[in-house]
């Protein structure tokens, strides 16, 4: 059985480590790769992916919004806007999100409560909307920072939580429990701070998306003495609940997590 990631730039994808060290711990003979599919070219290759009958997919930049009028979306992924995991399944291509739900549990992961807890999510893109309606679900107070504030206006109507723009955030960071870093600020090094680290206080959680380095806001919150947890564990997730979508089987997330972690210390 074939499995991949369809994305565009799609090399710097830990997703195939990740995926084949899972299915060799099952004892699935199932392979993962990864294709660069181009945007306009993302019917054919979804199309083309179920003609030879793949086990299923996951889409990753720029695909997550264009697959919704391609696919089936479920209520989930209809109202995240976004399919990162697709499941063939008796002739229909169905499309779900697992981001968020995989940033819920990589912060229970950890030991974090969620149900109550006042959460800061800053960003309003595509991995904002999955985390910020999945915490709402499990019943965080959800307040959104974005610098387009409209966009967290928005987003925050949706999932019942508050927006605000960028200049509230010295406000909002020792006020939140958790504070979660949904940008990609942080990627690169020498991206700016997103705020003053002295913002970040002991007992408070931070989970940073970024997962290819240590940000400064992981440095940070390791300084202010909060718990501080990188993007590997929600990357793990969601690549864990597409495994549980397309087999049933409940994936091997310390298998993958190590996987993603030998991979990043190669390059
Ligand atoms: O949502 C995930 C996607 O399923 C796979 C991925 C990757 O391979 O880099 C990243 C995220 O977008």
């Amino acid at each position: 059985q074939v499995y991949a990631v369809f994305g565009d730039p799609v090399e710097h994808s830990l997703s195939p480590a990740m995926q084949n060290a899972a299915f060799s711990a099952l004892g699935l003979s199932a392979r993962y790769l990864a294709f660069r599919v181009r945007r306009e070219r993302l019917r054919d290759g979804i199309l083309g992916a179920e003609a030879m009958h793949f086990g299923g997919l996951n889409l990753t930049i720029p695909h997550k919004e264009a697959a919704l009028s391609i696919v089936e979306p479920d209520e989930n992924a209809a109202a995240m806007g976004a399919v990162n995991a697709v499941a063939f399944r008796d002739g229909s291509i169905l499309g779900y999100n697992t981001d968020g739900l995989g940033a819920v549990r990589a912060l229970e992961g950890a030991g974090v409560r969620i149900t109550g807890r006042r959460v800061l999510v800053i960003g309003a893109g595509g991995a904002g909307k999955a985390i910020a309606r999945q915490l709402a679900i499990s019943g965080a107070e959800v307040s959104i920072a974005n610098r387009d504030r409209s966009r967290a206006v928005d987003l925050a109507a949706a999932v019942g939580g508050r927006g605000y723009g960028l200049s509230d955030i010295a406000e909002l960071v020792p006020e939140a429990e958790v504070v979660v870093n949904a940008t990609s600020v942080g990627m690169r090094a020498g991206d700016p701070r997103l705020f003053d680290g002295r913002l970040l206080q002991e007992g408070q959680t931070v989970f940073d998306i970024v997962y290819n380095r240590e940000t400064e806001l992981l440095k940070d919150a390791a300084r202010a003495g909060s718990v501080a947890i990188d993007g590997v564990p929600m990357l793990v997730w969601q690549g864990a609940l597409s495994i549980e979508i397309w087999t049933g089987r409940k994936a091997p997330v310390e298998v993958m997590e190590e996987a993603v972690r030998e991979e990043l210390r190669n390059r």
